[in-house]
């Protein structure tokens, strides 16, 4: 018996696992009581690692599709098919018929944060799509446009906050999102011992809610007129921090005239909340010693994803808490590109549009909302290939019955992923990666977001028994760069880290600035590939000293295996800034231009359906880790419809009893689970289920199918700044199943009973 020790990879909250292992295989993951980070803190899913590992329907080597049949042929065989199939697809119809879409698990390996980018850039095709516009984009536009960067985001100051206002977050479930804080609960209640308060407000009593010190509902969607109204008082009380008023921000004035007509009387009708619980937690973030305002999941994905993400760091400026130490703070990670002093190109929207809805382009890529309309619309520039990585769109993005179909419609699909699933089973080709233990590891993503500054690196705990995915995607990167199937991977990967050292030793904020790239390269340790692009990244960021060992390094991490705790968060203005001016742009002219918007909804009165809201579930993690068994408990948790006495009374609906969920896209059965939790109006189901699909090989998932939030999406309703999804305050009916008279046949719960498919 030996133990090893790593970071889990399932979720931002990175935490420290200890892992047993007798031979090749793990006897028990627990918290790393000796993480710097996470100090032993675990959930139930970072215990499955070695489950996901020996998961009898997780693919080991790749698959052909021939008909409806999967063929098992080698790496080679199917690059080589890859290539002239994808080849022939380019020569004929140019770049960007060949689409790519990336899921979530891509900011969560070291393949997605090094190796997707060269990908994206060697297919130079337009039609790149992502979860980021089912999830956050909201707030790298509010970001870009108020800082500079599209990644430049701030994240709670929890561990010194006084008072922390959350909105559309359910960290007790989710372990926290664009807030890397493993243990988020036992920080929460740290915050709540030296007496600060946590205000949730989101239309459920969520698990979060139950342990705040004030839960505000709200009606779903209705964010940033909640928000507006508290930079109205604000404004109006005198309680703008006088400190505030310094040269670094610009647009205070367009700020205070924009909140002029959403006093909290205004829009406490369309919220649902009252005006005098909105002026009281004006006053209280405005008067506590240090506070912060933090927006997810349920502030952005809405239709006002953007004004809110924004208004949210509005009120943190406003109240002197942005780049303070207890209020909202900017991670230094390990590995980032150095620069000098404030100022830069800033942020642009819009560069291109979408072919078909003329959607503008955020952050390089487009709406996932209109993938399925660029697939099945014919004309110059029509997608005719595919390639996903680490994705389930047809489980996890708008109108899934319409993308279902139109993928079946494809000339080539390519799937880097381990399982044949919704989406993947549409794929020609199937590439399964090696499972996370086989794999090395580092949080490029999450040390950004992190709330204290941190690295950790974990190599892989078992050899893998297959290409590790970067190599792969390396692969792919050879054949869409017209390089061939038979690139060798050394000479593919030393064309990177060789590119890597030019750029450096050009920028003069490095400390390897002007150096010799040779001499670099000869210093850089690990093994070609994630290592040595670490090290080398990890020598040059802010904590780094080029080629002296005396700074972080690969070797550094690899002496700490707990990790490497680099400090509480630091001011950063104004270095941070890359916005032209070099300062805070607090009044972006695009937001401002979206306002009327607000206005409508703010004087619109709420209709007359149910209003569909997500929610997260401790034991899964969105869409793919329904094949773990022992997660899957308890049964058909994830069939339940939460819904208010009040509107399950006048529906004649009784706990435990079939519903039937439709609006005019489609329609999913549910259980009913009458609970005052929600609050009356709203209705909530969680996302990701919707397995029982022909061709799906996830024993324990199809057993355990649920029913598809998203086949209800329409994928017409986005937030019209970053092309972010509706997907919460939808419109739906619910009825007993049986009272609508249809022919519909109900004998598998979560089974797709109806859906227009016509359209
Ligand atoms: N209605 C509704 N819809 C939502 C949401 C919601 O709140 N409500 N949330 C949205 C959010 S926040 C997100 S992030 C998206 C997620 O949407 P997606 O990213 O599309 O889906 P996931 O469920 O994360 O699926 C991950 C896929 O990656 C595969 N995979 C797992 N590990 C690896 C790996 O190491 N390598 C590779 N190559 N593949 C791997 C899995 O088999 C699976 O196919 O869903 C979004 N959809
Ligand atoms: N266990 C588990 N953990 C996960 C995941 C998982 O699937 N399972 N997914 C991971 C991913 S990809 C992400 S992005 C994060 C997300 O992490 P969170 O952002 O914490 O997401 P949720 O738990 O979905 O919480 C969203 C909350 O918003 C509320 N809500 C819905 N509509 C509105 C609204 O209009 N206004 C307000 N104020 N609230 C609203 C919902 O009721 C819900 O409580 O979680 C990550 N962690
Ligand atoms: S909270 Fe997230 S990182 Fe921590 S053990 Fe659970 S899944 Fe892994
Ligand atoms: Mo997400």
């Amino acid at each position: 018996m030996t133990t090893a020790y790593r970071t889990c990879p399932l979720c931002e909250a990175t935490c420290g696992l200890e892992i047993t292992i007798e031979g090749d295989s793990v006897k028990r993951i627990r918290g790393d009581q000796l993480d710097v980070f996470s100090r032993g803190f675990i959930c139930p899913k970072g215990s499955t690692l070695g489950d996901l590992r020996d998961d009898p329907d997780r693919l080991r080597s790749p698959r052909s599709r021939r008909g409806n049949d999967w063929v098992q042929i080698s790496w080679d065989e199917a690059f080589g098919e890859i290539d002239q199939r994808l080849q022939a697809i380019i020569r004929r119809h140019g770049p960007d018929a060949v689409a790519v879409y990336l899921g979530n698990p891509n900011v969560h390996t070291v393949a997605g944060g090094l190796y997707v980018k060269p990908l994206l850039k060697a297919l130079g095709t337009r039609n790149i799509y992502t979860a980021s516009t089912v999830d956050q984009i909201p707030k790298h536009v509010s970001a870009g446009l108020m800082f500079g960067k599209a990644g430049t985001i701030p994240v709670p100051d929890i561990d010194r906050t006084g008072y922390l206002l959350m909105l559309g977050a359910d960290p007790w479930v989710s372990n926290g999102s664009l807030a890397t804080a493993p243990d988020f609960p036992g920080r929460i209640k740290e915050l709540q011992d030296r007496g600060g308060r946590l205000v949730v407000v989101d239309p459920r009593r969520s698990r979060t809610a139950r342990e705040a010190d004030r839960h505000i509902p709200i009606r779903p969607g209705t964010d940033a007129l909640f928000l507006m109204a508290i930079v109205h008082v604000l404004f109006r009380d005198g309680l703008v921090d006088g400190a505030f008023r310094n040269p670094l921000f610009n647009g205070i004035n367009d700020v205070e005239e924009a909140a002029a007509g959403f006093s909290p009387s205004a829009v406490s009708g369309a919220t649902g909340v009252p005006a005098t619980t909105i002026e009281e937690v004006a006053h209280e973030f405005a008067s506590a010693p240090a506070a912060a305002a933090y927006g997810r999941v349920g502030t952005h994905t809405v239709e006002f994803g953007t004004l809110a993400s924004w208004l949210v760091d509005v009120i943190n400026a406003l109240t002197g808490n942005l780049d303070r130490p207890g209020g909202a703070m900017f991670s230094r990670p390990a590995v980032a590109r150095r620069r000098s002093g404030p100022g830069g190109r800033g942020f642009a929207l819009g560069r291109w549009t979408s072919r078909v809805r003329k959607l503008p382009e955020v952050i390089g890529e487009l709406p996932v909302a209109t993938l399925a309309d660029e697939i099945a619309t014919p004309g110059d520039g029509q997608i005719r290939a595919l390639v996903t990585i680490a994705g389930n769109p047809v489980l996890s993005t708008p109108d899934t019955e319409r993308l279902d179909r139109a993928l079946a419609s494809l000339e080539l699909m390519v799937s880097v992923d381990p399982y044949i699933n919704a989406t993947t089973r549409h794929a020609d080709y199937l590439l399964p990666p090696p499972p996370a233990l086989e794999s090395p590891h580092y949080d490029f993503a999450f040390y950004g977001l992190s709330v204290r500054n941190v690295a950790n690196y974990s190599p892989p705990l078992f050899a893998p028994k297959s290409p590790p995915e970067w190599e792969i995607i390396l692969r792919l990167t050879a054949i869409a760069g017209g390089y061939g199937a038979g690139t060798p991977i050394e000479a593919a990967d030393g064309f990177l880290i060789d590119a890597a050292i030019q750029r450096d030793v050009a920028n003069p904020a490095s400390p390897v600035f002007g150096l010799d790239p040779g001499e670099i390269k000869a210093k850089l340790g690990g093994d070609p590939g994630p290592e040595r692009m670490l090290d080398f990244l990890l020598r040059t960021g802010p904590y780094g000293e080029g080629v002296s060992d005396s700074g972080l390094s690969l070797a550094k991490l690899l002496d700490h295996p707990h990790g490497i705790d680099l400090g509480p968060l630091e001011p950063a203005f104004p270095d941070i800034l890359a916005t032209p001016s070099g300062r805070v742009e607090l009044a972006p002219p695009e937001i401002l231009a979206d306002l009327d918007r607000l206005e409508l909804l703010r004087d619109t009165a709420p209709g007359p359906d149910l209003k569909l809201v997500g929610r997260r579930q401790l034991r899964s993690n969105n869409s793919w880790m329904h094949n773990v068994a022992i997660l899957m408990k308890p049964a058909s948790h994830h069939s339940r419809l939460l819904i208010n006495p009040a509107d399950a009374a006048r529906l004649g609906i009784e706990s435990g009893v079939s519903v039937r969920v439709r609006n005019e896209v489609g329609a999913v059965a549910a259980v009913a689970d009458v609970s005052d939790e929600v609050m009356e109006g709203v209705v909530s189901l969680p996302h990701g289920w919707g397995h029982n699909r022909d061709g799906v090989q996830m024993a324990v998932a199809v057993a355990n199918a649920g029913p598809n939030y998203n086949t209800l999406v329409d994928s017409r309703r986005m937030d019209p700044l970053s092309g972010n999804a509706v997907l919460n305050g939808i419109d739906v009916v619910v009825e007993p199943v049986g009272q609508s008279g249809g022919a519909e046949h109900l004998d598998d719960l979560g089974t797709v009973v109806e859906t227009q498919a016509a359209k």
